[in-house]
């Protein structure tokens, strides 16, 4: 078999994504997504520009080796423009082998390890008691687990805070908003949030987690960890921001709440001290960033050796292909931890027919071979591209913060 062309499509079904078709010479067509938040067309211009011409007439079965053709034959590592894009042609190629072979991609990667998938949700909300009620309505979905994000009194726009009725957006249309924020006020408000959550629902009902989005110092975080340990989270995600990451030793010497961290990584580098020192319990790399399959597999590999679980980043900018590609990975992999999920707009299911599906707080793959995910060229087409940036964040005297 050999790759024969490979197409770059970016769309617009109620948010951006971009997404790469792999075509072969025996009419098999392979699927990744090359979504990256507000950097979407740097990453189209990677695959047309420098990588799709590579592609062309190499053997699609040959997954690793393109892998290593890819991230070591650039010379330049890394990052995650290159990552998103070196996932979209791994993911493709897992797609068209799958394909290929008559399987879905979970069996190639060691069968079922468990039937479904666990996932949470995200509910939020203006205040406690709508937040509240918000985790309410996930858990009479069906929801096993909720993400509880609420705004807090006196700041504008609280990052992580949803707008929408159960649809979650973090990018906005046009040039980047900007918004404030107060690390006191929200330190005095979210254990508040909790205590509210813990009290109306009982100790052992729902899984409880919490998105800080990298915007504490280590030792802020390590007091809200503590602080929220009586509402037992099953994790606190982003406390600080990865770069320097001597500071989840700090976090780790004061709490027992859970911490998990990586949707930002691209590679195992970004994880390996994290992991082999214990010192996270979940690693949120995702399949489109962190390299596709092929990566991520020896990321859990490393992980499951440390006791850290996975639990992958699936916000709404991870396209219908990477979140099927993920659920296959979930169910394969042993030390699955949990899977975040965001329904994506009826728009978007449209462009990418799946046959994932959402059962009783589970996600469950389809059984056809490949991926089970396909994308309509002709309604992508009437949605193009809308230029969108995730918010910058100001401290309240005007300085850049996390976002
Ligand atoms: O900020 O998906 O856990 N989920 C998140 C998301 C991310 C966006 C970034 O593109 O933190 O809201
Ligand atoms: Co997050």
């Amino acid at each position: 078999m050999k790759i024969t062309n490979a197409e770059v499509f970016v769309c617009s079904p109620g948010r951006n994504f971009v997404t790469l078709k792999v075509h072969t010479d025996e009419g098999i067509f392979g699927l990744g997504d090359a979504t990256l938040n507000g950097r979407e067309l740097a990453v189209r211009s990677y695959l047309e520009d420098h990588v799709v011409p590579c592609l062309i007439g190499r053997d699609p079965t040959q997954i690793e080796d393109t892998w290593h053709y890819l991230y070591k034959g650039a010379y330049w590592r890394g990052g995650p423009v290159t990552m998103t894009a070196i996932a979209a042609v791994d993911v493709a190629l897992w797609d068209i082998k799958g394909k290929a072979l008559g399987t879905p991609v979970y069996n190639l990667l060691g069968g079922k390890s468990r039937t479904g998938a666990m996932v949470y949700g995200h509910a939020s909300g203006s205040d406690i008691e709508s937040t509240v009620a918000e985790v309410g309505r996930y858990i009479k979905m069906g929801y096993r687990a909720v993400r509880a994000q609420c705004a807090v009194p006196g700041m504008s726009g609280t990052y992580g805070v949803g707008r929408g009725d159960l649809f979650y957006e973090p990018a906005e249309k046009g040039l980047p908003p900007e918004a404030t924020w107060s690390t006191e006020s929200y330190l005095e408000h979210v254990p508040k949030l909790f205590e509210a959550l813990r009290s109306s629902y009982g100790p052992d009902v729902v899984h409880l987690l919490h998105d800080v989005h990298h915007r504490l110092t280590p030792i802020e975080a390590a007091r809200l960890g503590k602080a929220l340990e009586p509402f037992r989270l099953f994790w606190l995600e982003d406390p600080v921001p990865a770069e320097l990451q001597e500071g989840f030793r700090v976090i780790r010497s004061h709490t027992t709440t859970p911490i998990a961290v990586g949707e930002v990584f691209n590679t195992i580098w970004d994880a390996h001290v994290l992991i082999r020192e214990q010192l996270i319990d979940y690693i949120r790399m995702s399949i489109s960033h962190g390299g596709g399959i092929s990566h991520m597999r020896k990321v859990a590999a490393l992980a499951e050796l440390h006791h850290v679980l996975t639990g992958f980043h699936g916000a709404t900018d991870l396209s219908p292909v990477s979140l099927a590609a993920a659920v296959h990975f979930d169910i394969a992999v042993h030390n699955f931890g949990i899977q975040e999920y965001m329904r994506h707009t009826a728009e978007t299911d449209r462009v990418f027919p799946h046959t994932y599906h959402f059962e009783d707080g589970y996600l469950y793959p389809g059984e056809e071979p490949g991926l089970g995910v396909d994308f309509d060229e002709e309604l992508a087409a009437k949605f193009p591209y809308e230029r969108a940036y995730l918010p910058i964040n100001r401290k309240t005297d005007g300085t850049l913060h996390s976002w």
